[in-house]
Formats: structure tokens, sequence, C-alpha cells
């Protein structure tokens, strides 16, 4: 029975990494390429070292990152993109210099995935693009990440890696505090857009960088800056 289940548990983190790579790897295809994977692009065609690390550091994301224990709920449009404009409890936007600056212990922020109508390839959080998010040290955040894109499923990760980023970011940026890391969640639909909650504790001051890690999405500007401060 308890092996039955273990067996059961291990075929279903399977199919989940198998599904949030495919997504990946259709997601990174070249604008206008043709929707059926060229060969290359099959993770079974991945060289060995790369698989492995890509595949570990996945594994890892996961542990963490809850797609053990995630909860992917459906936000309705319109009340998605008021969210993404909204300024969030205890912030200060500062549109002039592109910032978001906390003086709270307790910061909560959503953040919109490539919305239809902003620049492609983006995160607006409070009505700003990519801006620079400033926080203390020590706060609480909870991080709402809400799929406005119709194309390409899209996840959020905050690392202490800097830009500029390359196509595999996800493999120079690991999460700078444990659970700073939301899965990808899959493409918004007419059902609504997808979103994701993670939490994490920002305990250590300095200069971190946060980037979408579906492949290729980095480099095409899924990528903001997170400030620490004492
Ligand atoms: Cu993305």
């Amino acid at each position: 029975m308890a092996a039955a289940a273990v067996l059961g548990a291990v075929v279903l983190f399977g199919a989940g990494l198998t599904t949030w790579m495919s997504g990946t790897f259709a997601a990174a295809r070249a604008p206008g390429a043709a929707a059926t994977p060229s060969p290359a692009a099959t993770p079974g065609m991945m060289p060995g070292s790369n698989r492995m690390a890509c595949c570990g550091m996945m594994a890892g994301g996961m542990m963490s990152g809850g797609m053990m224990n995630r909860s992917v709920q459906a936000i309705p449009a319109e009340q998605a993109s008021a969210l993404g404009s909204e300024t969030p409890a205890g912030a200060t936007v500062d549109a002039v210099r592109n910032e978001l600056h906390f003086a709270t212990t307790t910061v909560s922020l959503t953040v919109l995935a490539s919305p239809d109508d902003g620049p492609d390839m983006t995160f607006r959080i409070a009505g700003l693009t990519n801006p620079r998010v400033i926080v203390p040290t020590g706060a609480a955040i909870t991080v709402q990440l809400i799929n406005a894109d119709a194309d390409t499923p899209h996840g959020w990760l905050l690392s202490a890696a800097q830009p500029p980023f390359g196509t595999m970011a996800m493999m120079d940026a690991p999460e700078a505090f444990a659970g700073s890391f939301a899965m990808p969640v899959p493409r918004a639909t007419a059902a609504g857009m997808p979103a994701e909650t993670i939490t994490f504790t920002a305990s250590q001051e300095g200069q971190f960088s946060y980037l979408c890690p579906v492949m290729g999405h980095a480099a095409q500007g899924m990528v903001g800056a997170f400030v620490v401060t004492g």
C-alpha cells in the first residue's frame, strides 16, 4: 500500500515535470515558428549535462516553490487587471523613477505577467512595468503571480543573480530566499487567469532580481530589480 502510494507520487511528479518542460520549450520557439516542437527541443534530446543541471534545479524549485503543494487559482480578467494597477498597502509608487517602495515589514505584491494592454514580455506591478521594488530587511513577502498572457506560461523567481540574463536564465539564477520561486502557471484562457501565491522572508539585505524562469523570457524583458535595504 505504502509502496504503491510512493510510486503514484513519483509518477505524478514526473508527469508534472514533463508538462512544465513541454510548456517551457514550446514557449521558447521563435515567433512565427511552427507549433510542432523540433526534435532538438524535446527534453530527451537535451545534452546530458544540461539536462541534469536543468532538472535538478527544477526539482529543487518544485520542492521549495510548491509543485508538491501548489494551488493554482483562476482569476477573472477584470479582477486581475484591477489588482495589477492597485497600489499595495504600505507602498509608495514613484512612477518617474519606476519604483515601488515599501516601508512596512509586511509586503504583499500582485504581479501580472505580460498583460495584453502593456508591453509584451514584462511584469506589471502597481501599474508600473518591471518596477524596482524596495523592501526592508526581514520583510514577510507575499507575491501573487497572475498570468495575464493567453500565449504562454509564465513564472516568477527572485534571485541574487544580476542581469543580463541569457536564454537559460533559470540555470544561472537560483532562488534568493526559501520559497521565492513561483513555478510557471498555465496561459490565460476564457476561464480566467491562472494565479499562484508564494510567501518568503527577505532575510538578507542586498540587490536582487526578479525574473521569469521560462526559457528565453528574462532575456526578452521579464526582469526587474528588487532591493532589500538595511
Ligand atoms: Cu515568462
